[in-house]
């Protein structure tokens, strides 16, 4: 299977401005992802400044954010549109809300079930009722799944968005106690760190993989925070968090992905270019990219 892949930059760190997720589309296109991995480039979402003003809620941009996921929504639903798997790319984990509601919305019109996978330090499940910090990069998994601020709910055409039991999340480690709470109360299936490690990334996949391809396939969208991979292999980010996913693992998690045919849809967010060790970072998403398009068109030839 092959077809074309469409980069979407969304630069911006509205969810989080200490995250400093907004040079990172800049700074993949100065190594030359795009076309050096034969992605077509469709070019920046532009978008508002970060305004840190809590509202009512203690949550902080939300119109900026919901502006930013919806140019993410139509960037991701025009690439979606003319047959090429977007690969959306980050800015920060905030703009999943908008790719999600893309897929959400090609799902269903294709008369699929929608899953999302969710590779990430964190859960992403706060509300603004748990959240801690109040960024809406910690939001978007729950609003996903229908729960969360009300104009952020108004992002996609419909809400849920997602099936609760059909979001799964691999490589968590930091759960903010009320975002434990939500995770439990809706049901979400997600690995942590020990059972990661005492089953292995790719045989959780691949395990996934085979309950989706069980219940009749469907449209998978893979969302891949940077912060997932261990710090010492991916320093790139605004929020590391230590005991984390090797990069050899996510790559052959990332193939497998690609191999079953059922991802349509991508996110690779949170690359913080200006905390990464030359271009380090830079080159973990090229292989991950790698990884997933060698799954996809049968190839075994990865980047060296
Ligand atoms: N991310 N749980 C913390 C919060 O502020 O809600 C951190 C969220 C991190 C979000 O990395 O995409
Ligand atoms: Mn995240
Ligand atoms: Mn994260
Ligand atoms: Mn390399």
């Amino acid at each position: 299977m092959s077809g074309w892949y469409g980069f979407i930059g969304v630069p911006t760190d509205v969810g989080n401005k200490a995250c400093g997720a907004a040079e990172g589309p800049a700074a993949l296109r100065a190594i030359g992802l795009a076309p050096r991995m034969g992605m077509v480039d469709r070019g920046d979402v532009r978008g508002p400044a970060y305004d840190g003003t809590p509202d009512e809620t203690g949550s902080r941009s939300v119109r900026e954010t919901a502006a930013w996921c919806t140019g993410v929504r139509n960037a991701v639903a025009g690439v979606l549109a003319d047959g090429g798997v977007p690969v959306m790319v980050g800015g920060d984990h905030a703009m999943a809300l908008g790719s999600v509601a893309a897929a959400a919305e090609h799902a269903r019109r294709q008369g699929r079930n929608l899953y999302v996978l969710w590779f990430d330090a964190h859960p992403d499940f706060n509300t603004p009722e748990t959240s801690p910090s109040g960024n809406t990069h910690g939001y978007p998994a729950a609003l996903a799944c229908g729960i969360g601020h009300p104009c952020l709910l108004r992002v996609g055409a419909f809400t849920p968005l997602l099936r609760p039991d059909r979001l799964v999340q691999f490589g968590i480690r930091d759960i903010d106690a009320g975002e434990r709470e939500n995770l439990r109360r809706s049901g979400i299936e997600f690995h942590e760190m020990p059972a990661v490690r005492e089953r292995g990334l790719a045989a959780l996949v691949a395990h996934t993989i085979s309950r989706i391809q069980a219940a009749g396939g469907g449209h998978v969208h893979v969302s891949f925070d940077i912060d997932a991979l261990d710090p010492s292999v991916a320093p790139g980010v605004g929020t590391p968090v230590p005991g984390g996913l090797l990069l050899d693992e996510c790559v052959d998690s990332l193939r497998l992905l690609g191999a079953s045919g059922l991802v349509q849809s991508l996110d690779i967010v949170e690359y913080a270019a200006t905390q990464d060790q030359g271009n380090r970072t830079a080159h973990v998403v090229e292989h991950l990219l790698a990884g997933f398009m060698a799954g996809r068109d049968g190839q075994t030839a990865l980047v060296a």
